[in-house]
């Protein structure tokens, strides 16, 4: 750390499930280190800190790809160079060398020859390091870091943007939010900040359609809290049966459909990378998820993502649930921007002509 100039810490869900978060954000503003976190970090690392880079990857801000890649040091702490995070890995911060800690030593050196391996848990590993080492600041880098990130932001969002931005602003503080698997839950992860570990419940890696609703039912029942499950019509389907549980137990959950009509990230990557030949991605039957939670005893109602429903919406998340709030989107939405699979994670689609 002492050599290097542009270092990046690189925080994955180990972190989260170390409980690391404390000991993370000390060794990052000590040698005021800029940060990223993989899907399952997200929630480890504050995300109103200016060293916060956000999600890194096939989904990430351009900014974050692009500080990452001038980087000299990468310490990776509890993640373990999935694709999803890493691109093309010979294109993956090409010029760093590398410190990985990580529980499983099976994953050091694995993926990425690494200048130093430490199997160890996160927190472990932090405790351990963090009484000798000195304080440090490196202005260059954060200023460079600040150019990137206001030369490169995400783009700007269409409809599910503005209901993710409306629940954000409006949740409970204290609310946990579980996801499905798709669009939406990139749009989350790129857009929704999460101060605490296990305050995002999602399904990554081999992420599962169907864990957002059971997830949230055992979210709210394990802590009391507000819970919001966010998830797509594709998803919802593949657990539906849980409304039953949900209204049984009558639990504080919030369900938000967001209906593109579609397997939405099927959809986008056919589009995308198909020809836009989509098979099997587009549901031809119009399902009423209104219908469907009052028929099992839920409250629910349509609200569309205009100023008016999305102020009722915001009003909606300070009651209690159970309750299903169902919001129709467009269907032509891209999660943006995207690595396409195999390149670096410098080649960023950011715009698409089908996309609004
Ligand atoms: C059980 C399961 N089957 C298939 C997939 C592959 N898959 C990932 S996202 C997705 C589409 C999800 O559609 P939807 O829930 O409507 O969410 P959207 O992408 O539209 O937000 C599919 C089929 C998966 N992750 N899990």
């Amino acid at each position: 750390m002492a050599a290097s100039e542009r270092p990046v810490l690189y925080a994955g869900g180990g972190v989260c499930h170390a409980g690391a978060q404390r000991e993370l954000a000390e060794l990052a503003t000590r040698q005021d280190i800029p940060v990223a976190c993989t899907l399952m970090g997200l929630g480890c690392f504050d995300p109103s800190d200016p060293r916060y880079l956000g999600m890194l990857g096939m989904h990430a801000a351009p900014y974050t790809n692009l500080i990452m890649r001038e980087a000299d040091l990468l310490i990776c702490i509890g993640a373990r160079f999935d694709d999803r995070a890493t691109g093309e890995l010979r294109e993956f911060c090409p010029n760093a060398r590398t410190v990985h800690v990580d529980i499983d030593a099976r994953e050091l050196g694995k993926l990425r020859a690494v200048e130093l391996g430490v199997a160890c848990d996160a927190k472990h590993f932090l405790e351990r390091l963090l009484p000798s080492l000195p304080a440090c600041a490196r202005p260059a880098w954060r200023a460079r870091a600040d150019a990137l990130r206001a030369a490169h932001p995400l783009p700007a969002g269409q409809t599910a943007a503005r209901v993710l931005d409306c629940i954000a602003a409006a949740r409970d503080a204290e609310a946990i939010v579980c996801t499905d698997v798709g669009q939406h839950q990139m749009w989350i992860a790129q857009r929704m900040p999460f101060f605490a570990p296990r305050t995002l419940v999602t399904s990554g890696g081999l992420g599962s359609m169907g864990f957002g609703l059971p997830a949230a039912i055992g979210a709210a029942l394990e802590s009391g809290k507000p819970t919001l499950c966010i998830t797509g019509d594709g998803s919802l389907l593949l657990n539906v049966q849980e409304l039953a549980t949900l209204a049984e137990l009558a639990l504080d959950v919030t369900i938000v459909v967001l209906d593109n009509r579609h397997l939405g990230l099927v959809r986008q990557q056919q589009t995308l990378f198909y020809e836009a030949r989509l098979c099997a991605s587009r549901f031809e039957s119009a399902l009423d998820f209104v219908a469907i939670a009052r028929s099992f005893g839920i409250d629910a109602l349509r609200l569309d993502p205009t100023p008016r429903d999305l102020a009722t919406l915001a009003a909606l998340l300070r009651r209690r649930g159970p309750r299903l709030i169902y919001v129709p989107i467009d269907a032509r939405e891209m999660v943006l921007p995207m690595v396409p699979p195999g390149m670096g994670n410098h080649v960023m689609l950011e715009h698409h002509a089908s996309a609004p």
